[in-house]
């Protein structure tokens, strides 16, 4: 016979159950932290149900500001930010912000102020929003330092402090294989690229050891690429080029909540100099490259950095 059971899972894990079943465990928690992911949660469902009508909603398109990083702002961008500030701020459960999208962090009023710091990405790859490629959010989240006045010293703390991070992707638990086949960066940036990028990037195309060259895929939205080299194993790749000697990414809200999650995961994210979870930041909007992945793959990458060094 057929069951509707029998098709599809009914017995749902949602975030929310999730977060309430992991809180159950621990009887003498407050209860903060999962009011506050229920927040991020809130505003994740919003931007999700905005991205999905955007088309209908004329939602689409540029705001006609350009934010902080000097880069144009979409509509989507603006209304997601605008999102998300809210939902963290009545969460009452914050005290600092940091977006993508506001120059300077945002202090929560005291009256509505909490120990969590968020810094956060409202909307990743918000170039590909027109062409219905898949986006997403990104977050991390940080203790206060300690009890006193908030100042940015509690955001700018190496990765590792993060207690949390996460990222949801719109549009569309893993262990990361040890070894990918697959290598993910924009090669329109080749000419700039440092010694040891290119020879990375050669190896992948032309191995010497026998092993079969790896396959390229770039979305160029940072939330999807991670997210595929999450399931698939391999490489992702923002390095510092002439150009941009820091790379591009954001180390607050791209690239230590990402590099998070990634060693969380069983893989690792490196910086070319370190690994990018002990970066401590001396600015919100700081930018780092970033080589992340399948353990082997970025080993693979440091041995290069390393080699360039001992030169
Ligand atoms: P954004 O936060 O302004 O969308 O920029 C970050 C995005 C990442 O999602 C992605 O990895 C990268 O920029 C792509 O950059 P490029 O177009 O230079 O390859
Ligand atoms: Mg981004």
């Amino acid at each position: 016979m057929d069951h509707a059971a029998d098709a599809y899972r009914t017995d749902l894990m949602t975030i929310t159950r999730f977060v309430l079943n992991e809180q159950c465990k621990h009887p003498e928690s407050r209860g903060d932290f999962s009011i506050l992911l229920s927040h991020i949660v809130l505003g994740c469902k919003f931007v999700c149900s905005a991205v999905n009508k955007a088309g209908l909603a004329k939602l689409i398109g540029l705001a006609g500001e350009t934010n902080v990083q000097g880069e144009e702002q979409k509509k989507l961008d603006v209304l997601s930010n605008e999102v998300f500030i809210k939902a963290l701020v009545s969460s009452g459960r914050t005290c600092i912000l940091v977006s993508e999208e506001d120059e300077e962090a945002t202090f929560v009023e005291s009256s509505k102020r909490g120990r969590y710091c968020v810094v956060f990405d409202p909307l990743d790859g918000s170039s590909n929003i027109d062409c219905g490629v898949s986006i997403g959010t990104i977050f991390g989240i940080y203790m206060v330092k300690d009890g006193g006045e908030p100042t940015l010293d509690d955001v700018l703390q190496p990765g590792k402090n993060m207690l949390a991070a996460g990222y949801c992707m719109y549009g569309s638990s893993c262990t990361i294989p040890k070894k990918g086949k697959i290598y993910s960066v924009n090669e329109g940036n080749a000419k700039n690229w440092d010694g040891p990028t290119a020879k990375y990037v050669e190896k992948c195309k032309f191995p010497q050891d026998g092993s079969s060259s790896k396959s390229l895929r770039y979305i160029g939205s940072m939330v999807a690429d991670v997210h595929r080299t999450l399931l698939y194993g391999g490489i992702f790749l923002y390095p510092a080029d002439k150009k941009s000697p820091n790379g591009k990414l954001r180390v607050l809200y791209e690239v230590f909540p990402m590099s998070f999650l990634m060693e969380q995961a069983g893989g690792q994210a490196f910086t070319g100099k370190q690994r990018a979870l002990d970066l401590i930041p001396q600015k919100i909007h700081e930018r780092s490259p970033i080589f992340l992945g399948s353990s082997d793959d970025v080993e693979e990458v440091k041995a290069l950095y390393a080699a360039e060094e001992s030169m």
